[in-house]
């Protein structure tokens, strides 16, 4: 059960009142709600329990598209928050990227903030994502970690053939799975990983488990 506060949010996004939803949040920061409350409390379920109520699917495609460009908007405008709020620096650097055709980003991105807050240098490099530039970003910024985001089966045929090079190439580079895709046991048992982390506890335990 969702309390008023955030069905008073949803029915702004529903409507798509972006100024109006944009205020709401950083009047909740302002308040003292802190980035990963307001992260899990209102960002991730706007998304994660939308459902369109149109029966025509063109209509649902722009209705999400407008749905995810006013979330982008908050995410950006609440950055600075995120930068208050973030622990002292572990000195670990984490690549993330959505891999070829996944234009999912949502998740891709939060989990790139959720990384910087815990102290990782975090750096999020695209959606879509051709395999080439995941490799070129690895092999110029030498990350401890690469995370990638699969939300749709269907990519995990560019996921396993970049894992698998990814190993053979810098098997000092730990991979890390995240994103709906994951949930799924056939498909992980089709591809090369070292961790998979789901939301921001996982990545709190992650980092305690580096230590
Ligand atoms: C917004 C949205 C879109 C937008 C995306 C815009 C964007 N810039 O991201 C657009 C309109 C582009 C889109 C397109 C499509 N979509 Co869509 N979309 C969604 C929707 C409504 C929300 C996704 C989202 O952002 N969720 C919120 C985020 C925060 O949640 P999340 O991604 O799960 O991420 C969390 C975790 O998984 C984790 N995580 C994610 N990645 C990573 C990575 C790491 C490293 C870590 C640590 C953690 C982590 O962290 C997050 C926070 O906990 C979902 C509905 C749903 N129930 O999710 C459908 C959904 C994902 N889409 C779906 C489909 C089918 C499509 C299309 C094929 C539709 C079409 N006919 O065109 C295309 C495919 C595009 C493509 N090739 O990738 C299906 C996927 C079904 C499946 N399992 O394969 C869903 C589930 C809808 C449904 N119920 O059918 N979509």
């Amino acid at each position: 059960m969702r309390d008023n506060q955030y069905l008073n949010f949803i029915k702004k996004l529903d409507d798509e009142l972006k100024d109006e939803c944009v205020l709401f949040i950083l009047d909740l920061l302002e308040k003292g709600v802190s980035i990963k409350e307001v992260y899990e409390g209102y960002i991730i379920p706007a998304l994660a329990e939308y459902e369109c109520n149109s029966e025509v699917e063109e209509i649902c495609i722009w209705k999400e598209h407008a749905r995810t460009s006013i979330i982008r908007t908050i995410l950006e405008a609440t950055y600075p928050y995120l930068i208050k709020q973030k622990k002292e620096t572990i000195n670990k650097s984490v690549i993330v990227a959505c891999p070829q055709l996944e234009y999912h980003e949502i998740g891709a991105i939060l989990a790139t903030n959720f990384f910087a807050l815990e102290g990782f240098e975090a750096k999020y490099i695209g959606a879509n994502t051709p395999s080439e530039q995941i490799f070129s970003a690895v092999k110029i910024i030498k990350p401890d970690f690469v995370a990638l985001s699969i939300t749709n089966y269907f990519n995990i045929v560019y996921v396993k053939k970049l894992t698998e090079k990814l190993k053979e190439s810098y098997p000092e580079v730990k991979i890390i799975l995240g994103g709906q895709a994951t949930r799924n046991e056939d498909t992980l048992k089709q591809l090369q990983y070292d961790y998979i982390i789901e939301n921001h506890e996982d990545i709190v335990k992650f980092k305690e488990g580096l230590k």
